[in-house]
């Protein structure tokens, strides 16, 4: 097998392109689906200093390297979710990476800065996935504005988009569809929210970890038994294990088709924001949802207020 751009003996096949490359072409390959995904949706200006949140995995480190490599003066944020010697090595292939290439880690702890980990909040009978993905959402961008960063990088590939857009129409969940954007845009209380992998699938960032000598974390969050979106994932996997390319086509229609239906829901939906009591973040109750989180986990037996955001 030749790589198409070169002519070389390839190391890696992508069915999804009908191509294959030797790896220095697969690596162009890969900045080139980030730049396009950039330049695409507007995600960072060339004057902007990104942060990435980085979480260790081969993912988020894919996405640190590859600005890098595109120019960006990207910055990393890494937050301790507590959850065991899970947590502790996933911090250190986020610190090593940070330190090997002397690139800016700011840390966070989810117990010292909000007085729970996310066991702790799975003991509260919460989903420890909701609890922890409501944890990176508030505290990734309440660090990325109080450091004056006005846009936020997350690692999620093809893969995780198209999970979680299969998970939200079988429940034709138009709140969430109408949110699921590669970017989520920078308005008072928020940075913007990009994620420039969306054109790379999960192999595809491994592979690239790879190539480039990246270590990172490969084992799974022990905690990630029950995800939905995992078993979304096999089933996507099946498709596309006949029907190559058939998670990029239901991820790229979603985002060319009903983009345009569903950005007036969303411009709909948007109810009153004002601060939250608690920590001042916007919200449309009194309690944001994170510091209701916190609430319940720090004081549980209290009743919890209910809001949508
Ligand atoms: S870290 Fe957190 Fe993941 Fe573990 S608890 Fe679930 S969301 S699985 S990316
Ligand atoms: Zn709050």
């Amino acid at each position: 097998m030749k790589c198409r751009r070169c002519g070389a003996e390839a190391v890696i096949e992508l069915p999804q392109h009908r191509t294959a490359f030797c790896a220095d072409c697969f690596l162009h390959h890969c900045r080139n689906q980030v730049r396009r995904s950039i330049d695409s949706y507007h995600m960072i200006d060339n004057t902007e200093r990104p942060l990435v949140a980085v979480s260790g995995g081969k993912d988020s480190l894919a996405a640190w390297d590859l600005l890098l490599e595109l120019g960006y003066q990207a910055d990393g944020v890494y937050l301790g979710l507590g959850i065991g010697e899970y947590s502790d090595r996933s911090g250190e292939y986020a610190r090593d990476f940070a330190r090997q290439r002397d690139l800016t880690l700011i840390e966070i702890d989810l117990a010292t800065d909000a007085g729970f980990t996310i066991p702790q909040a799975a003991a509260q009978r919460r989903t420890p996935c909701s609890a922890c993905g409501l944890s990176k959402r508030h505290l990734l961008n309440k660090i990325a504005l109080d450091h004056g960063y006005r846009v936020l990088v997350t690692g999620h590939n093809l893969d995780d988009e198209a999970a979680v857009l299969f998970g939200n129409v079988t429940r034709w969940d138009l709140r969430y569809l109408a949110r699921q954007q590669p970017v989520l845009t920078e308005q008072d209380g928020f940075a913007r929210r990009v994620k420039p992998l969306v054109r790379l699938s999960e192999r595809d960032t491994a592979a690239y970890c790879v190539i480039r000598g990246i270590d990172y974390q490969v084992e799974e969050c022990p905690l990630a038994a029950g995800n939905r979106h995992l078993g979304y994932k096999e089933l996507l996997n099946q498709m596309e294990e006949r029907t190559p390319g058939a998670k990029m086509d239901f991820y790229n229609g979603f985002q060319r088709r009903m983009r345009p239906l569903l950005d007036s829901i969303a411009t709909k939906e948007k109810g009153e924001l004002n601060p939250c009591d608690q920590c001042g973040s916007p919200t449309t109750g009194r309690l944001c949802a994170f510091c209701r989180l916190t609430e319940q986990t720090t004081k549980p037996g209290r009743p919890a207020e209910s809001s949508p955001r």
